[in-house]
């Protein structure tokens, strides 16, 4: 019964507050319970994945538990929630409970190791790259600052594909991730939305006013999973809700008439198609009808679901701006600013002043490039197909754009035309990009550098028309993984020499660690731990490329996708310089060589070919030297295959020096640089991207800096760049072009973008300042400054 005086909700809160314990006792019962009845195996006989299973839904519970009470709290205060909308999510395991410790022991006692049933956990690899990965570290951050935050996304059933390599070259594998289920989702079968396509547009009339009426062509059921993120050092717990495509409920009279049974239901089947598999290219836009619908099926889903949620407590749509946020991961998810125009408009009916009014006070958009080709198009045939209402709002946005424009500045029409949200031409295209920016009341970028350019270049124009929407907030990543997850050891040190364990949730603190710096004490531990971190991953490259590599030498990482701009070749041609070196030192000369162990790792987008060749390159180079007896331990190159969240996490804190080398003004921000800060690892960059601010931060004489500022890269373009190109490049260049490292043929075209006034990366004119800043990189070694003493 409940205690007289208190609300049903309070008992409520106090029930649930005693409901699973976190003491190893009751861990363990609860593992127990779950082996025997939700994995139904025996409690006398089960095997690590098992284990891991029971594992994981004992936390479930828990985490459910503080879900449910973060749901029950914000639904009372209704505050403005935020909603973030992304095509990527690259989470890795769930952190933050704060209760390993207690799992752990609860394990040992039932004979099972928690480092090991954590490696039978895959990572949910639903994104690219950084954008994806940012999303991630946002979710963490929103939910430890006790954000109401919702995220919301696509349940793809094959994540980014495994990279596996054959011979050097680069293969890929389908990721069915959820073949032996998710533990942490929660399927939420009766949240569940229709999604359109297709059809056609009607006119009618509703209360006497005309109106729109869409009759799709075909409707998908949107079916949500839920994966809870806990903040760190708090109840909150906010969530992560991912839609999967399922074949609608509806009776579609149309398809069973025609006698083929079969074939209907075969057809009905293939709705699940579209959150099926995620685009592995991080970049190029390629107008796929796929991914439109994509696009539109995760958009129109979330806002039916924050729709609802918004209507279960306010009768009309006046404080709809001031409860509802939502926020634009780039232009992925932008087809939501048409589809709330249509929803205010056609489904409740509202006038298209009042629609707009409400529209243009929800939208913010944080852009994440800088590469003009990046910016999404999509064909208007395959809008018209598709969404033929949507194409008619977003035309209708742009004509009252377009009107107002010209109230503001006159006829130009060629601005006019760059500016219109609608581009002419053999293809008419809707520029995605335009119509964001248009209709939200912030345009974002993810650092100053990149607010710079989106200013002067990228969107000029806008820039001009409202300067007040543009702003930045570098991006930042999270030390709940980055550090406590991904080295324990180190989160100990700091955590005893800070005297506290606050910079866990406020990183600033980290600044007191200043104090120590110069306290011998401190650095032989901080040594140990990178010792400790290197030995670990010096295993981890043994059984992955059979390369036994010295812990004396200098780790040199650069991990990420592989591009053309991130300049993984500038790496590669470093390294068969630095070889070509030491084959021509007299053996005196040889004993004070620095000895390296350079690793790369990334993966290339499937369709990009310059990218692959990289990769074959870095293996055949790779093959010359690791056999080359007498370079031995002075020199050697790992290619480390299908780097993801798990394989950074080990990658990232056993580094010495790590690569961040752009060309400059193409890296929107960069954030592996920050993950390598944290962990004690140097950075050899170009002033691209949020590196200018990192400089500004901890000063240029802590890293190694080097090459062409941003305002230079126009002009050095404009001058035949591989004329600029020192001896030193055109020899690396010829001897991968005459076979050095054997498949000749196979490496021309990739010789060929650096070479014969095609240099577009600018690798030639940069390749001096580049050996120069790793030449001060050994020399700082050797006099034991880069933490190797
Ligand atoms: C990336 C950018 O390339 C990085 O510079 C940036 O740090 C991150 O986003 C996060 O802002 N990015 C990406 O991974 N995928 C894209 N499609 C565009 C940008």
């Amino acid at each position: 019964g409940f205690v007289a005086g208190k609300s049903k909700t309070d008992r409520m809160f106090e029930l649930m507050d005693g409901f699973l314990k976190n003491d190893p006792d009751s861990l363990q019962k609860d593992i127990l319970h779950h082996v025997e009845y939700t994995v139904a195996r025996s409690r006398f006989s089960f095997d690590d994945f098992e284990a891991y299973q029971a594992l994981s839904l004992s936390v479930r519970d828990r985490l459910i538990e503080r879900w449910h009470d973060t749901q029950q709290y914000f639904k009372k205060k209704d505050p403005k929630r935020l909603y973030f909308l992304s095509l990527e999510f690259l989470m890795g395991n769930v952190i933050n409970l704060g209760i390993r410790d207690q799992c752990a022991e609860a394990l040992s006692q039932l004979g099972f190791e928690y480092e090991v049933l954590a490696e039978q956990e895959g990572d949910a690899a639903l994104g690219n790259g950084g954008l994806a990965r940012l999303s991630a570290c946002q979710m963490d951050s929103l939910a430890t600052l006790d954000y109401p935050a919702w995220g919301y996304g696509l349940r793809y059933q094959y994540g980014l594909f495994r990279q596996i390599i054959l011979d050097g070259f680069q293969h890929e594998q389908p990721d069915y991730w959820l073949n032996f289920g998710n533990p942490w989702e929660i399927e939420r079968v009766h949240v569940s939305y229709p999604v359109k396509f297709y059809g056609t547009v009607k006119e009618d009339t509703v209360n006497g006013k005309k109106c729109k009426v869409w009759i799709p062509g075909e409707t998908v059921e949107a079916v949500a999973y839920d994966n809870p993120i806990p903040g760190y050092g708090t109840r909150n717990t906010i969530n992560l809700r991912l839609w999967a495509a399922k074949p609608s409920d509806g009776y579609d009279i149309e398809s069973y008439n025609t006698g083929d049974y079969i074939n209907a239901i075969v057809n009905r089947q293939k709705a699940e198609t579209i959150s099926n598999v995620l685009y592995p290219d991080d970049r190029t836009y390629q107008g796929k009808e796929l991914r439109l619908k994509q696009q539109y099926f995760f958009v129109s889903a979330s806002l039916q679901d924050i729709v609802r949620r918004f209507k279960d407590v306010h009768g009309n749509f006046d404080d709809f701006p001031d409860k509802v946020a939502l926020q634009l991961n780039d232009t992925h998810p932008s087809i939501s600013i048409a589809e709330l125009m249509r929803v205010l408009l056609d489904e409740e009916h509202l006038s298209w002043k009042k629609s707009w009014h409400i529209l243009k006070q929800v939208f913010s958009f944080t852009t994440h490039t800088v590469l003009p080709e990046a910016l999404e198009k999509v064909p208007i045939d395959l809008f018209q197909n598709v969404l033929p209402r949507h194409l008619q709002i977003i035309y209708e946005i742009n004509f009252a754009f377009m009107e107002e424009l010209k109230r503001k500045i006159g006829q130009d029409y060629v601005r006019l035309s760059r500016m219109s949200i609608v581009e002419e031409g053999a293809v008419k295209n809707i520029r995605v990009a335009n119509l964001s920016i248009v209709c939200s009341h912030t345009v974002n970028g993810v650092s100053r550098a990149h607010y710079e350019l989106l200013k002067t270049r990228v969107f000029k124009d806008f820039y001009e028309l409202w300067p007040e929407k543009f702003q930045y907030k570098t991006n930042g990543v999270t030390q709940r993984r980055w550090i406590v997850v991904s080295n324990p050891s180190l989160c100990a040190l700091i955590s005893k020499w800070l005297g506290t364990e606050s910079w866990i949730r406020d990183i600033d603190i980290l600044t007191r660690l200043r104090e120590h710096a110069s306290n011998s004490d401190l650095q032989k531990e901080w040594m140990m731990v990178k010792k400790i971190n290197k030995q670990r991953l010096a295993e981890y490259i043994e059984t992955m490329s059979g390369v036994k590599v010295s812990l004396d030498a200098m780790f040199d990482v650069q991990v990420k996708r592989i591009h053309e701009y991130k300049r993984q070749l500038l790496n590669i041609l470093g390294v068969i310089h630095r070889y070509d070196c030491i084959k021509n030192m007299e053996k005196t000369e040889r004993e004070k060589v620095v000895p390296r162990v350079c690793i790369i790792g990334g993966k290339a987008p499937p369709g990009y070919e310059i990218a692959k060749k990289i990769i074959k390159l870095c293996h055949a180079v790779a093959e010359t030297i690791n056999n080359d007896d007498d370079v031995g331990d002075l020199l050697k190159l790992v290619f480390i295959p299908d780097y993801n969240v798990s394989v950074a996490e080990l990658v990232i804190p056993g580094s010495d020096l790590s690569q961040h080398i752009s060309t400059a003004g193409h890296e929107a921000s960069g954030t592996g640089s920050m993950k390598f800060l944290m962990n004690g690892c140097l950075l050899l960059a170009t002033a691209d991207g949020s590196t200018n601010e990192i400089i500004e931060e901890i000063g240029e004489e802590n890293m190694f800096i080097f090459g062409a500022k941003i305002n230079e890269i126009p002009a050095l373009r404009e001058k035949d760049s591989s004329n600029n190109a020192p001896l030193q490049f055109v020899r690396v260049v010829r001897m991968v072009r005459d076979g050095y490292f054997g498949f000749k043929d196979y490496f021309k075209l990739l010789c060929d973008t650096v070479e014969n006034g095609k240099d577009f990366y600018l690798l030639g004119s940069d390749f001096a300042s580049y050996l120069e800043a790793q030449f001060h990189g050994d020399a700082c070694w050797q006099n034991g400054m880069l933490g190797n003493t």
